[in-house]
């Protein structure tokens, strides 16, 4: 028995991408043998894509203390998963599986910081040139999206089939069929206000519009989503655009210009703009707010010492990936010297909303001409 052998056969299939569509109606009329018998295959393939990848890495980012520890820590899941490999479903074995999903989740609850140090370690020992750069920047938005696909995956399993959580009635798993997109951005607001008043910062208003185009007889916006992950793109970019705001206007400004916050639910997408008037940031200083590299490095603006608002870490590149997991997308677009806007584009419907993973593709990494995408692809139905 040889991991390696194991992660060579099972990285020959494609991971089997999801819909919301699909994941609800799983919730609905599934079974948990069913469950059990798609996810000790599919987890071992994801991780498997994955683990081949890490092979092209710097070997001295591959090197670093918390980086081993990441990579033992997927060792571990791996083998507990291979380890129902032709077991049988009966009860004792379903009820182990769910088990063995709930400690994984909670085994990798620190892996996105735990990478985030193994990066500044790397950094700080060796100054990576561009093509590392580009190289670790490739790996992380992948490594991270599937992550957040495993995530999901597990985390619905263990929702429907344990019985550690609570059933909320209207909710499918983790999925929400109607997700009041506005209730979700007063949430994230309300949190980023506390953060705010708690560093003894001012907090500018937010003002909050939207358009059904849909259904015209309500402005309400809701969508088939989860909950959590719109959470988190929402308080990121509102969290950004506040302390934009605030450090623009400085700290004792008598009145400052709201955070302008736009839904549209089209036929097809789902858009959230997000407009602060920040003072913005010039072209060229756009695309390094997504980059692992530059998110690590310290902080050295105003707020060095307010920890909670400063220090964001993987916030926006994370945020981007949760847009992106569903076939959506999160862009920045700012006017210099004026401000920002960020658009956060979801597919409108659960058929379209398609996971996006990363599969391994070795011409990536060689010179060649030889095509082949390594991410999945969406077909139109
Ligand atoms: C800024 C910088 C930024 C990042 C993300 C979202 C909004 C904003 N506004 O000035």
């Amino acid at each position: 028995f040889k991991l390696a052998n194991h992660i060579e056969y099972y990285s020959k299939f494609q991971p089997t991408s999801v819909t919301l569509k699909s994941l609800i109606d799983f919730a609905r009329d599934g079974d948990i043998k069913q469950s059990y018998k798609f996810l000790r295959v599919e987890l071992l393939i994801r991780w498997s894509h994955m683990r081949k990848e890490i092979d092209y890495l710097p070997s001295k980012l591959v090197e670093m203390p918390s980086f081993q520890l990441v990579n033992s820590l997927y060792e571990q899941s791996y083998s507990e998963v291979l380890a129902f490999k032709d077991v049988e479903p009966n009860a004792s074995t379903l009820r182990n599986f769910t088990e063995t999903l709930a400690n994984i989740r909670r085994r990798h609850a620190e892996v996105v910081p735990t990478l985030a140090q193994a990066y500044m370690e790397f950094e700080k020992l060796s100054s990576s040139d561009m093509i590392e750069k580009s190289r670790i920047q490739y790996f992380y938005d992948r490594f991270f999206m599937n992550r957040i696909g495993v995530r999901t995956l597990i985390y619905q399993h263990t929702l429907l089939f344990g019985d550690e959580f609570p059933q909320n009635s209207q909710q499918a798993g983790i999925i929400d069929p109607m997700v009041d997109v506005a209730a979700v951005i007063h949430d994230a607001y309300a949190t980023a206000k506390f953060l705010f008043v708690q560093a003894s910062y001012p907090v500018p208003e937010i003002d909050l519009c939207s358009h059904n185009v849909q259904d015209h007889s309500t402005n309400r916006v809701t969508m088939v989503y989860i909950p959590s992950h719109l959470y988190h793109i929402v308080f990121e970019l509102l969290k950004n655009s506040l302390r934009a705001t605030v450090e623009r206007y400085g700290l004792n400004a008598k009145s400052y210009p709201p955070v302008k916050v736009l839904i549209v639910k089209g036929h097809e997408d789902l858009t959230i703009q997000i407009t602060d008037s920040g003072g913005g940031i010039p072209r060229s200083k756009l695309s390094r707010l997504f980059h692992y590299m530059y998110s690590t490095a310290p902080k050295p603006s105003i707020e060095s010492g307010k920890s909670c608002i400063a220090g964001l870490g993987y916030g926006l590149p994370i945020a981007r990936l949760y847009a992106k997991y569903f076939q959506g997308n999160l862009i920045l677009s700012s006017v210099e010297d004026l401000g920002t806007s960020a658009y956060v584009s979801l597919k409108a419907t659960a058929e379209n909303a398609s996971e996006l993973l990363p599969i391994f593709n070795k011409s990536r990494y060689s010179y060649t001409t030889e095509k082949g995408s390594d991410w999945t692809v969406q077909y139109k139905s």
